[in-house]
């Protein structure tokens, strides 16, 4: 392969250089400022170098709507493209060093040599995900009326299959986990039995469960509903954490913030999984509407901070089988997916290390002294704190970019990749996600 252009560390460093005044003389200023809280700057560093998040091989591509898809210049064509992406999102932001994979859209010829090329660029493989909410070339039965809970067995049958697929491929890609979001479910009053249509998915997820590996771990996705507009078969946390108690000790619910109604209290989901030991982990965006799929924190910001309130809470209580898969979901239909990635990866590490800033005592205190106002200003005071500076002081120490954004446009990287990646007819973009 010829060789491909490549962000050059030097280059990160120098533009680094331009920024480091500002840098160092905001993180003093904060240092001292977090002393009088009696917290100690470093330790919000390491926490921040310690955060990583997934980054979904398809997020790389354009996105679309149901309208329509614009695509960019210099998108990526095939999985090993995606991956050079994603190592540049890595390169830059240090807290992604692992790609999560849709099968088939991004199934590898050969996986252990994606698993070499990935290596080469520092990353590894988080979740695989199978895909059973659309048809795909050759395959003998079609998902029009569901796939894990379809009324045929042989339907079915070949939804298992696929999943096992996934997981013989993730083996081999050295992943530990696997996603299965179905779409199933119906469009009219009447058209599925409720009860039997879940019946089948507890049936055909025994036959997944059975092939996981002993350190593998399942996760279940549930959405309200699209595509289906009447009814969802996994609509909701509670029906997955039937399924999850189910299934067995791998069997785990998966939360994307896209997937409740407008309003829901996500923070409270996300904490009642903690105590129950189910929570598998997220796929994080953020939306208006709908599963708008937009840049995580673009829209909600505090309610993002609260959801890592919990989360920190729950690390620090040590909570058990607390082990959260953190993947970026998102569809990127008017932005570069590669800044989008870079700027969705630190807005979680910065409510990550916000959440950090909790004075949890004080936070006990006015909780049993009935003091409201009290208790939300104390997650005020940390949501309101500005830890850019420890957010870039953490990714430079890392070899990542003070500034990602910028450094990533000055580098020239998108343009580069239009020359080198002419866009083909049949080229293998993910389409409409
Ligand atoms: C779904 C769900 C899945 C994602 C697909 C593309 O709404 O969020 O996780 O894989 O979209
Ligand atoms: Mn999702
Ligand atoms: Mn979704």
């Amino acid at each position: 392969m010829a060789t491909r252009f490549e962000i050059d560390d030097g280059f990160i460093a120098e533009e680094n250089q331009k920024a480091r005044e500002w840098v160092a003389e905001d993180y003093e200023h904060l240092g001292k400022r977090l002393r009088r809280q009696n917290v100690e700057i470093e330790d919000l560093v390491a926490k921040a170098t310690k955060f990583s998040v997934a980054v979904p091989s398809w997020g790389v591509g354009t996105g679309g709507t149901r309208f329509a898809r614009f695509p960019g210049i210099g998108e990526p064509r095939d999985i090993y493209e995606k991956l050079e992406d994603c190592g540049t999102i890595f390169k830059l932001v240090r807290s992604t060093p692992a790609v999560s994979l849709h099968i088939p859209w991004d199934k590898p010829d050969d996986a252990s040599a994606l698993r070499d090329f990935a290596a080469a660029r520092g990353l590894s493989f988080d979740a695989m995900n199978s895909n059973t909410f659309q048809d795909h070339p050759g395959q003998k039965h079609s998902y029009k009326f569901g796939s894990l809970t379809h009324p045929e067995k042989s339907v079915r049958d070949q939804a298992v299959a696929h999943n096992l697929e996934c997981i013989e491929i993730g083996k081999t890609l050295g992943s530990k986990a696997h996603t299965v979001w179905i779409a199933d479910g119906g469009n009219f009053p009447g058209q599925q039995h409720f009860r039997r249509a879940l019946e089948r998915y507890l049936e055909s997820m025994r036959e997944i469960y059975a092939a996981l590996p002993d350190d593998w771990r399942v996760f279940m996705e549930h959405k309200f509903y699209e595509p289906a507009f009447y009814s969802t078969v996994i609509n909701d946390w509670g029906t997955s954490y039937y399924c999850a108690r189910e299934l067995g000790p791998k069997a785990f619910c998966l939360v994307d913030l896209g997937h409740h109604a407008p309003n829901v209290n996500i923070e409270m989901i996300v904490a009642r999984l903690i105590q129950f030991g189910k929570l598998a982990g997220f796929h994080f965006n953020d939306s208006k509407y709908g599963d708008d799929d937009l840049d995580a924190g673009s829209i909600k910001p505090f309610q993002l901070f609260l959801i890592f309130n919990e989360l920190v809470d729950a690390e620090l209580n040590n909570a058990a089988n607390f082990k959260p898969a953190y993947m970026l979901d998102q569809s990127h239909n008017v932005t570069d997916p590669i800044e989008s990635l870079m700027l969705s990866a630190v807005e979680l590490v910065r409510a990550y290390v916000q959440a950090h800033l909790v004075d949890r005592d004080a936070l006990t205190e006015a909780q049993e002294r009935c003091d409201p106002l009290l208790a939300l200003s104390t997650l005020k005071q940390a949501f309101t704190t500005d830890v850019a500076s420890i957010l870039a002081v953490a990714r430079e120490r890392a070899g990542g970019a003070i500034d990602p954004l910028m450094t990533y446009r000055l580098s020239g990287y998108r343009r580069r990749k239009a020359e080198e990646r002419p866009s083909t007819k049949g080229a293998a973009v993910s389409g409409i996600v």
